[in-house]
């Protein structure tokens, strides 16, 4: 039989009582209580019973001494046991006098939409009734769909690291740039056509990301509605029916609609979209006609279908709708701003 060292059964037992009595004094509940009793007191396999069978094991000599420190480790943990239930009995008691069921109750306050989402809802129903289908793209894009499948080469300023939230980690060399925060949602155009045949009309809302300083007009993170419509005979009239359609729709009849020629890689022509606003104008987002050079990218002829698209950004709409004049007040999440919606 192996003999166990007087000092190293003292040790244990040591450990154990100390274990022990934490164990109970924590226990903030019957049944975690019942279980660290198990654990410790249990009359079969419970911790103190093993280092009774220990106790066979010190040299004889030893056994006198063992035996007393044994008893009185015992004596501790149950002591603490006790202490336990009855502290979570008591508690009981307690928590049930203090119990007022005459009390008033607490009324819960019932929240409602972001004004983001709210607007994202209101566009996505004027924009059904046009006969535009919802798409969804990804948040995390790759640089085929958010610039090379939109006609913007690598030596494109627009692709520039600084005015991108590229995610590789590793040099941030040109051989790295392989995903960002997609910076418009015109790479839902390319995912859409990827997978359709003509003809298509969708609108596609959600995130984008670029690294601009937040001001009263922009901010790191906003929203765009995307709109894509191809098919065989389209132009640049419908394009602009279509969005003066919308603004009458959802910021009413006296809202100006302007278009100014612009550049964008991805159509041609393209034109900025301004709406009126304090006696002046604020830009909207770009349009222009799909420019062919995108189309061949995801198969389609140009020779057979044609077709327009535009960018708006949402806060500016809805900051426009309900006159608020910066964009920044829908983010700072303060209630009093925000329940106003
Ligand atoms: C674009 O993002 C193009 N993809 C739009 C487009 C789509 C053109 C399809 C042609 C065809 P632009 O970078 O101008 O374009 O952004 C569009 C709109 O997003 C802006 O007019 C503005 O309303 C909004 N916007 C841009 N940057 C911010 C920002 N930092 N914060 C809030 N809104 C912004």
């Amino acid at each position: 039989m192996t003999v166990v060292a007087l000092d190293k059964f003292l040790s244990d037992l040591d450990q154990l009582t100390a274990t022990a009595v934490s164990a109970f004094q924590a226990a903030s509940a019957a049944d975690v209580l019942e279980a660290a009793r198990v654990e410790f007191l249990g009359a079969k396999n419970g911790r103190l019973k093993k280092s009774q069978k220990g106790l066979s094991h010190v040299d004889k000599a030893d056994k006198p001494v063992a035996g007393k420190r044994f008893n009185q480790a015992k004596q501790d943990i149950e002591a603490a046991y006790e202490t336990a239930k009855e502290k979570l009995a008591g508690g009981g008691t307690e928590q049930a006098a203090a119990f007022d069921p005459t009390e008033p109750g607490r009324r819960r306050r019932l929240g409602h939409g972001h004004p983001v989402s709210q607007t994202i809802e209101e566009l996505t129903d004027i924009f059904a009734r046009l006969g535009f289908n919802v798409a969804e793209g990804p948040e995390i894009e790759d640089e085929w769909h958010n610039f090379e499948a939109l006609n913007i080469p690598p030596s494109h300023p627009a692709r520039d690291p600084l005015d991108n939230f590229y995610l590789s980690t590793a040099g941030g060399g040109a051989a790295d740039r392989q995903l960002l925060l997609r910076s418009q949602t015109s790479t839902v155009q390319i995912r859409v056509m990827e997978k359709a045949t003509p003809p298509v009309r969708i609108v596609s809302l959600g995130r984008v990301y670029r690294p601009d300083t937040a001001d009263a007009t922009h901010y790191p993170m906003f929203h765009q509605i995307e709109g894509l419509m191809i098919d065989r005979k389209v132009t640049m009239a419908d394009l602009k029916s279509v969005l003066r359609m919308f603004c009458s729709s959802y910021l009413g009849e006296e809202v100006h609609v302007r278009f100014r020629p612009s550049f964008f890689p991805f159509t041609e022509p393209s034109v900025e979209v301004d709406m009126s606003w304090h006696g002046g104008w604020i830009e909207m987002g770009g349009a222009g006609m799909v420019d062919p050079n995108v189309l061949q990218a995801v198969g389609y002829d140009p020779e057979e279908v044609i077709g327009f698209a535009f960018g708006l950004g949402v806060e500016r709409l809805c900051a426009r709708r309900h006159g608020i004049q910066d964009i920044r007040e829908f983010f700072k999440n303060d209630v009093r701003f925000l329940e106003q919606f």
